[in-house]
């Protein structure tokens, strides 16, 4: 779609600037459109603490989480199949991701007020070789990517919305999260807001 050159963040490929206003809105409303079929909601984490970020999926398979740990299901937990990955979110993967198959889960992150992620590995799939991508839309978010150990050095970075983010090859396995939202900084949601798109292969 464009032809930006990657920053790299500790093996991470930023593409800022990836998607631009009309593609931020087309893509906004098929994230509207999953939401509808899948609604929100807070995972449990294994800890028995909801997550402040609320989630759904589209895809196959869904992220989800409760006391029995994090796992991939076939089923939102109200017990309907997850919606289709739309093609808009597919366009992007295949455009980036080359030569890989196409993924089987679209996680949505939705983050109002004071929601945050802790640094985390993603490594609830079968193949590391695969890479994750992402996607951010609406606020802006103070990212942060260390290394394979937890207490390895990090460097942070804000994402915009538009903004890619590829973690793949040596980085597929490095610790990162969202430290906090900047809420009002862009205009692109209704109200205050952050959704993040991942895309992941499972199995
Ligand atoms: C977020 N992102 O941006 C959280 N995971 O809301 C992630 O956890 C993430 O940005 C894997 C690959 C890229 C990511
Ligand atoms: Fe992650």
């Amino acid at each position: 779609m464009t032809n930006v050159t990657p920053l790299n963040l500790k093996g991470c490929h930023v593409y800022k600037g990836y998607l631009n206003k009309d593609a931020q809105v087309h893509l906004l409303q098929d994230v509207r459109e999953i939401v509808a079929q899948a609604p929100l909601f807070s995972p449990i984490t294994p800890w028995g603490k909801p997550m402040s970020v609320q989630m759904t999926s589209a895809g196959k398979y869904g992220w989800y989480s409760d006391r029995s740990g994090y796992r991939y299901s076939e089923k939102h937990p109200r017990g309907t199949k997850w919606p289709a990955i739309p093609v808009s979110i597919m366009e992007i993967w295949r455009d980036i991701c080359t030569n890989f198959p196409d993924p089987h889960c679209c996680l949505v992150n939705f983050y109002k007020e004071s929601a945050k992620m802790g640094m985390h590995q993603d490594k609830n799939e079968q193949d590391y070789t695969y890479p994750v991508l992402s996607i951010s839309l609406g606020d802006d978010a103070l990212f942060r990517v260390g290394g394979l150990n937890r207490n390895d050095p990090t460097e942070s970075l804000w994402l915009s919305s538009g903004d890619v983010v590829v973690i793949g090859g040596e980085s597929r396995l490095a610790y990162h999260g969202i430290d906090r939202v900047k809420h009002g900084s862009s205009q692109l949601l209704k109200a205050a807001g952050r959704i993040n798109l991942t895309l992941r292969v499972v199995d």
